[in-house]
């Protein structure tokens, strides 16, 4: 924290302007000291100069210098931005020069962690940084400008002095037990207030598999003996030719992807091998493959063949997928039906040939996942595994204490399961940290942000 540091900020390339970034003591000392222009230890914060960058008596480049004095800045620090002609050359030969002259190349993400460490943002907004730089779409984008702008932050907050209350209120009783005007923490009491505290939690965690939706997207994947046309309902999807589609079962032999987007959502489709019994060691491959992806997909499509009965392997696909989120999708139906299945199962039937029933699939899973609802107006959502496993500690520690209300356990036994609740949310907004564990999460960021 005591070192100035410098990093290339706008991404390294060709272009019309570049930003080398300083933060830190010694960011305005070490660009004045390449600066011709003017003394820019002397000029007011948050001002712009024009000037050029100098190498002894060499001009590099024409550029614009933004100083930022401590503290209302991102880091919090004295901060320095150079905007020059874009382009490799000229960007690097001004951050070498910052570096020659002092400062030392900042670390993937060190520049938010300053602003995390100095306290100018929370853990949660960090995150959201990260986020909204890896952005790619309208609602991504709108769900981490609300992780930015500290909204999760204060539901938590608000959630953690619920805590708090409950904790000091306890305190207050068992120090104090004379003290007349102190709230009476009696088992009732703290049933009702645990259990509102019990929903706060509940919700977030119910939002949180939207969040990951909205982030990540949701993984499809057709699966199916060969033949059946799973490549062919991926290509019509698409509305292109991605996936080869022969009439000779295993065409496919490895895993396809390709992402489509439904109602702002994208959907990371997944072509599989035909899983049937083969000797073809690279055919068993895929097929092993397919296997895995039964498992680690968000959605099953099964695909059936319309014009066939109904052979061993799909009936234990069928069974498999039970267990799982799926549709089954009765493919071929232009032709002859041959298959019969149980009534109980909910099919959508349809074919490739006259682009039939595809619609009706992307309707479903529109419907399953209540894509057509998702309010991004209202995005408060944790939005990664840290977080999420954060909360769910905080929610087993405060529904242990439910049990133990029942069993009559004393109110003072009870607050160890309050803290360690508080405790957790306090390292969800890193409030309290672990030095290392802070390290690696910034180091997931990209360079000079
Ligand atoms: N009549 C008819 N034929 C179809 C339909 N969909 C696919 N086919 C044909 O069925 C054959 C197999 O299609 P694919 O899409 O390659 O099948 P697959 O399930 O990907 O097969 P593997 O990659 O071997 O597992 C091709 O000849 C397709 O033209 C359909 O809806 N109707
Ligand atoms: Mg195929």
């Amino acid at each position: 924290m005591e070192d100035t540091i410098a990093a290339i900020s706008t991404s390294l390339g060709v272009g019309a302007i570049s930003i080398i970034r300083l933060s830190g003591k010694e960011a305005i000392n070490i660009v004045n000291s390449i600066f011709n222009q003017k003394d820019l230890t002397k000029v007011k914060t948050h001002t712009i100069n024009y000037g050029f960058i100098i190498d002894n008596e060499e001009e590099i480049d024409e550029v614009l210098v933004s100083v930022m004095r401590k503290p209302k800045t991102f880091t919090m620090e004295d901060i320095v931005e150079i905007n020059c002609h874009g382009g490799i050359a000229t960007t690097t030969k001004i951050l070498e020069l910052v570096i020659d002259h002092g400062a030392r190349l900042a670390e993937p993400g060190e520049f938010t962690k300053r602003a995390f460490l100095n306290g100018r943002i929370s853990l949660l907004e960090a995150e959201s940084v990260s986020d909204l730089i890896e952005s790619v779409s309208e609602k991504q984008r709108k769900l981490a400008i609300n992780g930015l702008n500290g909204r999760l932050t204060n539901v938590i907050k608000k959630i953690r002095d619920k805590i708090l209350d409950l904790i000091a209120n306890i305190e207050v009783n068992i120090d104090y037990p004379e003290y007349e005007d102190a709230i009476e923490v009696t088992h009732n009491y703290l049933k009702e207030k645990v259990n509102k505290i019990k929903k706060d939690l509940e919700l977030l965690l119910s939002n949180a598999s939207v969040g990951k939706i909205i982030k990540s997207g949701i993984d499809v994947a057709l699966i199916g003996r060969p033949n059946v046309g799973k490549s062919s309902i991926l290509n019509a999807l698409l509305n292109e030719d991605k996936a080869i589609v022969t009439d000779i079962s295993g065409t496919t032999r490895d895993i396809i992807e390709a992402k489509m987007v439904l109602n702002g959502i994208t959907i990371n489709l997944i072509d599989t091998a035909g899983i049937r019994e083969t000797s073809d060691i690279v055919e068993k491959i895929g097929v092993d493959k397919s296997k895995q992806i039964i498992n680690s997909a968000d959605l099953i499509i099964l695909v059936l063949n319309n014009n066939e009965e109904l052979t061993e392997e799909d009936k234990e696909l069928i069974n498999e997928v039970q267990e799982k989120t799926n549709i089954i999708f009765v493919n071929k139906n232009d032709l002859k039906t041959k298959i019969k299945l149980d009534n109980k199962l909910n099919v959508i039937k349809g074919n490739t040939k006259e682009l039939n029933g595809l619609e009706d699939l992307k309707q479903k899973i529109i419907e399953m996942y209540n894509l057509d609802k998702i309010n991004e107006k209202d995005l408060t959502y944790l939005s990664n595994v840290r977080q999420i496993t954060l909360v769910k500690g905080a929610l087993e520690s405060i529904t242990k204490i439910l049990k133990d209300i029942e069993k009559n356990i004393p109110i003072d036994m009870l607050e160890i399961n309050l803290r360690d609740a508080f405790d957790k949310l306090g390292i969800l907004i890193g409030e309290t940290y672990e030095y290392e564990l802070i390290d690696k999460l910034f180091k997931n960021f990209c360079l000079g942000k």
